[in-house]
C-alpha cells in the first residue's frame, strides 16, 4: 500500500473522555453524575460495569502523557468532569477538581501536547438531573454557563481549544428517546428539547469562551455519518431523508443556517421543541472550528414499527460488509462523504475529526514473565480501519475540505458506556487488573504515520 503521509501543519491527536477514563468518582469532592447513577440500575451496563475506577488516569495522568509523548502524539482531546468542578452542578465550585485538569494541562504542556478541552462529554452532574431534568430544563443552560466560566477562566491561560458540547445528537437520542444512555429515559418530546437546549447552551458558551479568553478557538463536535437506503424505492429515499435531518440536518442546519430542517418538523410536528425568540440566532453563533465523529454509515429502511418516526436507521446489515466489534460496518469512504458535505453544503468551515477509530476483539500475546515484559497486541483490523478512513480523510483535505487534523478514539481502552469494558477502541491497551498500559501495533503505527508526516 503507498505510504499515507499529511501536510506538516495537519494536527494527529488522541481523544478521551472524562467518566470513560478518569475512575476516582468519589475523590477530592466530585459529586455524582448521572452516569454514576445510571450504571447502578440493573441490567443498563454490559456486565455490570461501572466508571468506579475505570483507567485510573485521575492518578495516573503522568504515565498517560508519558505514553502520549512517546507516540509522538501532537495534541490531546479530554473531556472535563462538571461534577468536579461544580459538584451539585449551580452551587459552590470545588476547586480540588479544577486543579486536577490545571495539572493534566501543565503536563501535557510540558510534553509538547496542545491540549483540546470538552466541556460536555455526557457526565451531567446527578443533581441537575434531579432539580430540573437536567437539558429538559432552560435552567441547566445557565448552570452550564456558571460551569464553563469557571473552567476558562482557570484553564484559559493555557487552553486555546474548547469544544463545548460532544455529540449532542447521542445525548440527547440514546439517553432521553432510546433509554440506553443515562439518564435512561424513553420520552421523544424530551429528547428533542434537550437536543435544542443543548444547541442554545453551546450557542451561548461560543460568546462566553471568547469573552474570557479572547484567544480561544471555539466549535462543537457533532456524530456525523451519511444515511443511505436499503434500498431505492420511494418510501426508502423518504425514510433516508428522515433519518438524515434527524441525524445531520438537525445540527448543521442549526449551527451553520440558523434554522431547522422544516420538513423534519411538518411530519414530526409533535416533537418540535419550544424555540425561544433569538434562540436560533444564538445556535448559530460562528464558530472557529466544527469537530466530526464519525465511525461508520447508516442503511436506512422505512418501518412502521417506531411511531412517530417511520423509518429505522440501521434497517440491515450486509453479511458481505466488515463489521467492528460495535456491529458497526466499516466504511472509510463515508467519512470522506460527510467532510464533502460539510464542506459543500455549510461553507467549508474549519473541521477537526475529533474521534474516529474502532472496537475490535484484543488480546495480549507475550510478556509471561513476571513484570509481563514483552507483552504485545497485534490489531491489524484497527491498522486497516485506521488506515481507510485517514485515507479517505486525506482525499478530502486533497479536494479542498479545510482539514486541520484528526484525533483517535482512543487513546487508551476505556469504558464503553452500555458496552461497559467489553469493547476495545484504545490504540493503547489496559490491562484492567493490573492497570498496565501495552501500546498496540495500531499505536505504533499511528506513531509511524505521526513521525513520517512531520518529516
Ligand atoms: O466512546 C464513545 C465516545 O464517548 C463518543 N463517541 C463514540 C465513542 C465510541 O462509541
Amino acid at each position: 500500500m503507498d505510504s499515507l503521509t499529511f501536510p506538516r501543519d495537519f494536527i494527529f491527536g488522541a481523544a478521551t473522555a472524562s467518566y470513560q477514563i478518569e475512575g476516582a468518582v468519589w475523590e477530592d469532592g466530585r459529586g455524582p453524575s448521572i452516569w454514576d447513577q445510571f450504571c447502578r440500575r440493573p441490567g443498563a451496563i454490559s456486565g455490570g460495569d461501572t466508571g468506579e475506577v475505570a483507567c485510573d488516569h485521575y492518578h495516573r495522568y503522568r504515565q498517560d502523557v508519558a505514553v502520549m509523548r512517546e507516540l509522538g502524539v501532537q495534541a490531546y482531546r479530554f473531556s472535563v468532569a462538571w461534577p468536579r468542578v461544580i459538584p451539585d452542578g449551580d452551587g459552590a465550585v470545588n476547586p480540588a477538581g479544577l486543579d486536577h485538569y490545571s495539572r493534566l494541562v501543565d503536563e501535557l504542556l510540558g510534553a509538547g501536547i496542545t491540549p483540546f478541552v470538552t466541556l460536555f462529554h455526557w457526565d451531567l452532574p446527578l443533581a441537575l438531573q434531579q432539580r430540573y431534568g437536567g437539558f429538559t430544563d432552560r435552567r441547566c443552560i445557565d448552570a452550564f454557563l456558571k460551569y464553563v466560566e469557571q473552567v476558562v477562566t482557570v484553564l484559559g491561560d493555557r487552553v486555546k481549544n474548547w469544544i463545548t458540547f460532544n455529540e449532542p445528537w447521542v445525548y440527547a437520542v440514546l439517553g432521553h428517546l432510546l433509554g440506553v444512555h443515562a439518564p435512561g429515559l424513553r420520552k421523544p418530546r424530551v429528547a428533542f428539547r434537550v437536543a435544542h437546549h443543548q444547541l442554545v447552551a453551546h450557542g451561548h458558551a461560543v460568546g462566553l469562551i471568547r469573552r474570557v479568553c479572547p484567544d480561544a478557538q471555539v466549535g462543537i463536535t457533532l456524530n456525523l455519518a451519511p444515511v443511505h437506503g436499503v434500498d431505492h424505492s420511494p418510501g426508502t429515499a423518504r425514510a433516508v431523508e428522515m433519518a438524515d435531518q434527524a441525524l445531520n440536518r438537525f445540527f448543521l442546519d442549526a449551527l451553520f443556517r440558523g434554522s431547522y430542517p422544516q420538513r423534519f418538523w411538518r411530519r414530526l410536528s409533535v416533537l418540535r421543541p419550544p424555540v425561544r425568540s433569538g434562540d436560533m440566532e444564538t445556535i448559530a453563533t460562528p464558530v472557529d472550528f466544527l469537530g466530526i465523529n464519525n465511525y461508520t454509515r447508516h442503511l436506512a429502511r422505512r418501518s412502521f414499527s417506531n411511531p412517530p418516526f417511520f423509518f429505522d436507521m440501521d434497517g440491515t446489515t450486509p453479511p458481505e460488509r466488515e463489521y467492528t466489534a460495535m456491529g458497526w460496518e466499516v466504511y472509510p469512504q463515508g467519512l470522506y462523504e460527510v467532510l464533502m458535505r460539510v464542506k459543500n453544503e455549510y461553507g467549508n468551515p474549519p473541521v477537526y475529526i475529533t474521534e474516529n477509530g474502532a472496537a475490535f476483539t484484543d488480546a495480549i500475546a507475550g510478556g509471561d514473565d513476571d513484570g509481563g515484559a514483552g507483552a504485545r497486541v497485534e490489531d491489524p483490523r484497527r491498522v486497516a480501519y485506521l488506515d481507510g478512513y485517514l485515507r479517505c480523510a486525506h482525499q478530502a483535505l486533497g479536494e479542498g475540505c479545510d482539514l486541520r487534523g484528526y484525533f483517535v478514539w482512543s487513546l487508551m481502552d476505556n469504558f464503553e458506556w452500555a458496552e461497559g469494558y467489553a469493547k476495545r477502541f484504545g490504540i493503547v491497551y489496559v490491562d484492567y487488573p493490573t492497570q498496565r498500559r501495552i501500546v498496540k501495533a495500531s499505536g505504533r503505527w499511528y506513531a509511524g504515520l505521526i513521525a513520517a508526516s512531520r518529516g
